[in-house]
């Protein structure tokens, strides 16, 4: 009898050590499990967010394609990058915004390159008068080599240029009266960027500048603080500028260049695959925009005219005049003196790739 007891406690003691050791060894395989789990979860990507900033409507084709950037980055990030965008100022104006970005507290904008001209100056050749006979030789030049070279300028200044979107040809509006000629620009009081060729230029032709933000314009235009301004029919429509402005003069003055610009902060933290990813949709945006603005010129004229704006279209003699007076306006600005805008390195290499391009695209 004693012996079948002993035996009994014997099993029993044998069956609980095996439990224990089998739960230990399957606690130890669930951690295992568990790390091994662990290990595969992909740890909680951090997403980055991009505060994108134009002065320009959300009616403007700028920020529609901003819009298509936003979609092409987040898509082909996989969501690790967010876009917030920020039309019509409401993160300042164009120099306030680049400023933001230099410091890092604003991710992207798409200045025009005039006002760009007070971060590196050498934009400053874009703001010569009549420089781009039309869009063919404009894209040729911005995104061809010389183009580039002045994208690769930037980072010294803490901003990195991604591609050249279209602003436009500017052209000139004003509540006084029609502009048929050089005689009509005497003392209208005309709103330019913050450019000192530009306010050369129109002192030139006769008229009186004032520099001004954009996000300042429109009241401006509606207190008659000025008397006009200049911008592509484009912005002309989608700013409303027809509630505050009567006489259009299809001028054409000056290709007006976007750039689009990220902080050289954010660029610098991020992989060369998300690099790679933000240039690619901004030359893509680039097409859909520029398409956008072309496609939609005429009709803008139209719907100007329905909106009450009265068009006076420039002769070839008057386009020759201005070209006539404008042009000492901008030598001044030529050399490479400290006081000079546009080195002569510069003009010679744009001078040249405009004759190629004219050449390319007879
Ligand atoms: C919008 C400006 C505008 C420009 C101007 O942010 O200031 O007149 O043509 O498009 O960049």
């Amino acid at each position: 009898m004693f012996m079948k007891k002993f035996l009994t406690v014997i099993m029993i003691f044998s069956l609980a050590l095996l439990s224990l050791a089998g739960c230990s060894s399957s606690e130890k395989k669930n951690t295992d499990a568990g790390s091994a789990s662990n290990a595969q979860e992909p740890k909680e990507a951090k997403v980055r967010t991009i505060r994108a900033g134009i002065g320009l409507t959300e009616t403007h084709p700028e920020y529609k394609a901003l819009l298509k950037w936003k979609e092409l980055v987040e898509e082909k990030t996989k969501g690790t990058i967010k876009v917030e965008t920020f039309p019509s100022g409401q993160m300042g104006d164009d120099r306030t915004m680049t400023e933001n970005l230099q410091m890092g507290t604003l991710e992207v904008t798409i200045p025009s390159t005039a006002p760009l001209v007070n971060f590196v100056k050498d934009f400053a050749v874009y703001d010569i008068p009549f420089l781009f006979a039309n869009t063919k030789v404009a894209d040729a030049v911005l995104d061809g080599p010389v183009g580039q070279e002045l994208l690769d300028k930037l980072p010294a200044a803490n901003l990195v240029g991604l591609a050249y979107w279209e602003n436009g040809f500017r052209n000139l509006t004003n509540s006084k009266h029609p502009v048929a000629n050089i005689d009509d620009f005497k003392g209208l009081k005309i709103r330019t960027m913050e450019n000192k060729i530009h306010l050369e230029v129109f002192r030139a032709l006769g008229s009186n500048p004032t520099p001004m933000a954009f996000t300042e314009l429109f009241t401006a235009l509606q207190q008659g603080t000025v008397d006009g301004q200049e911008n592509p029919l484009v912005t002309i429509y989608n700013s409303k500028f027809y509630e505050v402005q009567k006489y259009v003069s299809m001028t054409n003055h000056v290709y007006s260049p976007f750039v689009f610009l990220m902080s050289k902060k954010f660029w610098d933290a991020s992989t060369p695959e998300e690099q790679k990813i933000f240039v690619d949709a901004a030359k893509e945006a680039r097409d859909y925009e520029r398409k956008l603005i072309r496609d939609g010129n005429d009709q803008y004229r139209q719907d100007l005219i329905a909106k009450g704006m009265q068009f006076t279209d420039i002769t070839p003699e008057v386009h020759q005049q201005l070209v006539e007076k404008s042009s000492p306006a901008v030598e001044k600005f030529i050399g490479d003196g400290k006081d000079k805008l546009i080195n002569t390195d510069i003009y010679n290499k744009m001078k040249a790739a405009v004759k190629e391009a004219e050449a390319q695209n007879k």
